[in-house]
């Protein structure tokens, strides 16, 4: 199946998603669903709660777009992969960020990695899914402005820079939802 370019209608509520989407996707249009309330992601993976969402905005849009679902997350490997799937809403309200350097204190082990699970679903009902990830460790203190969430405090491998300091470039070519988003360029060219 070869789909050719054209616009995504994102199921989120997130507007850094939509555009770091848009940039890691030269020629396509990523536009988020105006909806006021999106259903609960109750979900046990990243690609069942990818799925709730893709599936709630393909009952929203238009037939004939695109729609896709996204989850993420980063997890800590001294956690046991925590917080993943509950990354945004991690502790009270805003302070996720502090809530995983807390539980990192005084641990050496800082290794981490980001996930991002993409469902696309098509006019016909087709199922497209990728997952990206990214390695890399968190850091004890906030460095950097750019990007959103846990990006002040998580160094990729090979950086030594916080994916806060690298920006919304480098995130467009490398970050975990770019790794996910050119897997499902491969899917839409027929891969
Ligand atoms: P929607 O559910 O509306 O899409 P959300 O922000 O609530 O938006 P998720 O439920 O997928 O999204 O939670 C993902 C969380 O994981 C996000 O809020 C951040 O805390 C963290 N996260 C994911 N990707 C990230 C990134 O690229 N940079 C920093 N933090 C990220």
């Amino acid at each position: 199946m070869v789909i050719p370019l054209g616009a995504l209608r994102l199921a989120s509520s997130n507007a850094h998603k939509a555009r770091e989407l848009e940039r890691a996707l030269p020629g396509w249009t990523v536009e988020l669903l105006e909806a006021d309330e999106f259903p609960p992601e109750d979900g046990e993976t990243y690609f069942e709660n990818a799925l709730i969402k893709a599936r709630f905005g393909r009952s929203w849009a238009s037939p004939d777009e695109l729609v896709l679902g996204e989850d993420s997350g980063i997890e800590a490997a001294v956690l046991g992969g925590r917080p993943g799937i509950h990354s945004a809403r991690w502790g009270k309200p805003g302070s996720s960020v502090d809530r995983l350097l807390r539980e990192l204190e005084g641990k050496n082990d800082r290794r981490a990695r980001y996930v991002c699970e993409l469902v696309c679903l098509l006019p016909d009902g087709t199922e497209l899914r990728a997952r990206g990830t990214l390695e890399g460790e968190v850091v004890r203190e906030r460095r950097g402005t750019g990007g959103f969430g846990y990006d002040p405090v998580f160094v990729p491998e090979g950086e030594t820079s916080t994916v806060a300091e690298l920006g919304d470039e480098w995130k467009a070519t490398n970050s975990h939802r770019a790794r996910a988003a050119l897997k499902l360029l491969e899917e839409f060219l027929g891969g």
